[in-house]
């Protein structure tokens, strides 16, 4: 399915007078039995940061109390192992799999793997090209916040805030990801429709603190009059406030710092001054997530999509809501 695309591969179907290839009925997600508990597979991407690891907690969490056998994997940071953790669930018979995709296009194969095998999917925080596969169709639902909206709120908070401040170093989460197209998306166009603002770089931390680090490092180098950093999440928002104070610079008030995620650290910066704001997204999938899962298996209808609701933190509210952090 990398070479060719689902539509190519649905008329391929249909050419040969069927519409299942290998067995595979091509319109439907598989169906899921009523049982007392289940085997349930999780396929995180990777657990470098307090998000990733939030996130995992309430899986965990909730399939304990559920009493489910969970069958967590972790890629790494790697969409190939990935691939294989997902192949391998298969191989187990799992009876579902929560999938977090790290990339929206290597990971069609182990959603159409699954789908083959008569498991269904059920994405997790990121999503797939929707051009490659389809929510009720070949994955049941993508259940997660709205990630354009997320950018978008970053943008409208700086067009009522920045207080002159306009030249913006971007620094984008992991490349070829649903929340790094999206962020950048609904930032990007927001930012541009409010007037006055520059984004004089843009360019991948890949979700990492490290790694943001020294991007802005690299940045704030070749853009010595930027006074604005937009961080794809948090971690790359903290990396970056060590590479302006290495640089000398007082973020909060020489370079104004926003990012999205929302955890402990990052609303205590916010008390602290050092970040201006923060869009919150939700870690806590548990819950959500295994309901879904039981409504399916009821036979009600999934909405192709599940929003989560995001909070939002500035200097107005970050001390009050600092302990509901995650
Ligand atoms: O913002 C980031 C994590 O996919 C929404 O991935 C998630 C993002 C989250 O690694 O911190």
């Amino acid at each position: 399915m990398t070479s060719m695309s689902r539509r190519t591969f649905l008329l391929a179907a249909t050419a040969v007078g069927t519409l299942a290839i290998a067995g595979v009925a091509i319109a439907e997600v598989p169906k899921l039995a009523q049982k007392d508990t289940y085997k349930v597979g999780f396929a995180q991407t990777e657990s470098n940061n307090p998000w990733r690891i939030a996130q995992t907690n309430s899986m965990k969490a909730e399939a304990e109390k559920l009493g489910y056998q969970l069958v967590y994997t972790d890629a790494a940071g790697s969409a190939a192992k990935q691939v294989a953790d997902v192949n391998s669930m298969i191989a187990q018979g799992v009876d579902v799999i929560f999938l977090a995709p790290r990339e929206e296009k290597p990971l069609i194969p182990a959603v159409m793997a699954a789908k083959k095998a008569g498991i269904p999917v059920i994405l997790l925080d990121r999503s797939v090209d929707p051009s490659l596969a389809k929510a009720g169709e070949d994955y049941l639902t993508f259940i997660g916040s709205n990630f354009v909206e997320e950018g978008k709120r970053v943008a409208e908070w700086l067009a009522k805030n920045a207080n002159g401040k306009s030249k913006i170093i971007e620094l984008e989460g992991t490349t070829g990801s649903s929340p790094a197209n999206d962020r950048k998306k609904g930032f990007d166009e927001a930012i541009q429709a409010a007037g006055g603002f520059e984004i004089v770089a843009s360019q991948t931390g890949d979700f990492a603190r490290d790694k943001g680090r020294q991007v802005a490092e690299a940045l704030l180098q070749a853009h010595p009059d930027a006074d604005i950093i937009y961080a794809h999440n948090d971690e790359m928002a903290i990396g970056a406030i060590a590479a302006l104070e290495a640089a000398g610079k007082v973020p909060g008030k020489d370079v104004l710092v926003l990012s999205i995620d929302g955890g402990k650290e990052a609303v205590q910066l916010v008390v602290d001054g050092k970040i201006a704001a923060v869009v919150e997204c939700n870690p806590r999938f548990g819950p959500k997530a295994f309901e879904t899962m039981q409504r399916y298996a009821k036979g009600e209808k999934i909405e192709p999509t599940l929003v989560n609701e995001d909070k939002f933190y500035d200097a107005s509210n970050a001390a009050a809501e600092l302990a509901n952090a995650y």
